[in-house]
């Protein structure tokens, strides 16, 4: 099954998305999200500069070959640009493999391993009322687990609020964004936040923080410690995980489950955190850690640990992630939670898809491949925006994690 196309299909349908699309011979094609928030053009050239010539005439179904290929033929190894570039390549070709099947790709990866998948909302507010409020809406929308972000006493903004009525988006155009940091203001107030929410909400609903890379290791052991008679589902990203070893410091303080790795591209990028059970859910997902292939093997590796999967799901990564997101999320044994944030409607219009949200969990949906689609002549009227995360200075001016 000779691949004759593949191209490289860039939209802004409210963000930027990058999307490769490979043709094979009998008329087949499959899709894969590339994309990777505030560089989106480096994947794009990457993919249409070097992989795209490379990948006519190769064999669309030798998934793991063409996988090899490009990860070992490189040279280069890893990084987030090689990645999601090999990432977009791997989702492609299995969604080609299960429709030339004519099955949902979860078939192929061994089955429904559950009925649906449990995911997560982001319920935010600018202070505690405001975040109880928000809590209570995406309840009332039917999640059962929700992840709390608000506005913190002192500091102009900060990660995971929403600005105006609607859903968080970090990326601005133009400029990056400022934001300004303290730890000590989030540290102290940051139990109080959860504790109104317990008594708000009592026992049974799963709460999730994102604390989004900002404390040292001591510092997340305290916050760690802090929330634990609120029992967090899990702390996300407590401290940056370069150094994997310094996740040793939170464990020894604290019993809040943690959960990293949305910005981890490679099983090397976890190995230590999984195998010193220094974490309890892995956060890679298929666009950023190698697609469907490489991400199995890291849950796969994680399960030996008693490691869940938990994957990323902003809306950053296309409806074409999430489709294939669902379906390793639905087949994969130590599957933990999703994140789910949902797309805007010009989004969802761009990217029609078979994957459905109810009552809290979501299902991939039975179409034969991922089940995700793209409209490209909607996708042409929507062109790419140049666009930012935001950046982090300490008061004094001294840049920090974001
Ligand atoms: O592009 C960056 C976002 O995807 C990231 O900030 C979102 O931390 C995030 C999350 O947990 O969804
Ligand atoms: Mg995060």
């Amino acid at each position: 099954m000779k691949i004759v196309d593949a191209k490289v299909i860039i939209c802004c349908p409210g963000r930027n998305f990058v999307t490769l699309k490979i043709t094979t011979e009998d008329g087949l094609y499959g899709l894969g999200d590339a994309t990777l928030n505030g560089r989106e053009l480096a994947v794009a050239s990457y993919l249409s500069d070097h992989v795209v010539p490379l990948l006519i005439g190769r064999d669309a179904r030798r998934i793991e070959d063409n996988w090899q290929y490009f990860y070992k033929g490189a040279y280069w190894r890893r990084g987030p640009v090689t990645m999601a570039s090999i990432a977009a390549v791997d989702a492609a070709l299995w969604d080609i493999k299960a429709k030339s099947l004519n099955t949902p790709l979860y078939q192929l990866l061994g089955g429904a391993s559950r009925d649906a998948v449990l995911v997560y909302g982001h319920a935010s507010g600018h202070d505690v009322e405001d975040t109880v409020k928000a809590v209570a809406q995406f309840q009332k929308s039917g999640y059962k687990a929700i992840r709390a972000q608000s506005g913190i006493p002192g500091l102009a903004s900060t990660y995971g609020v929403h600005s105006g009525s609607g859903h968080y988006e970090p990326a601005e155009k133009d400029a990056p964004p400022e934001n300004v940091w303290s730890s000590e203001a989030y540290m102290t107030f940051i139990p109080t936040l959860f504790a109104r929410l317990r008594k708000e909400f009592g026992e049974e609903l799963h709460l999730l923080h994102d604390v989004h890379h900002r404390l040292t290791p001591i510092e997340a052991g305290r916050v760690g410690k802090s929330l634990e008679p609120y029992h967090l589902f899990w702390m996300e990203d407590p401290t940056p995980a370069e150094l994997q070893e310094s996740f040793q410091l939170i464990r020894q303080h604290t019993t809040t489950p943690i959960a990293v790795g949305e910005v981890f591209n490679s099983i090397f990028d976890c190995q230590q955190l999984i195998q010193e059970q220094l974490i309890d859910y892995i956060r890679a997902t298929v666009v950023h850690a190698g697609g469907i292939s490489h991400l199995r093997r890291i849950a796969n590796f994680a399960e030996l640990y008693q490691v869940r999967t938990g994957c990323h799901g902003a809306t950053d990564l296309s409806p074409v992630c999430m489709g294939a997101a669902l379906h390793f999320d639905l087949s994969v044994h130590n599957f933990g939670i999703q994140e789910y944030m949902p797309h805007t409607s010009e989004t969802d219009k761009v990217f029609p898809h078979a994957y459905s949200f109810r009552d809290g969990v979501m299902h991939p949906g039975d179409e034969p491949g991922h089940g995700v689609d793209i409209d490209e002549a909607l996708a042409a009227k929507y062109p790419y925006q140049r666009a930012y995360l935001p950046v982090n200075r300490k008061s004094d001016g001294t840049m920090h994690n974001w």
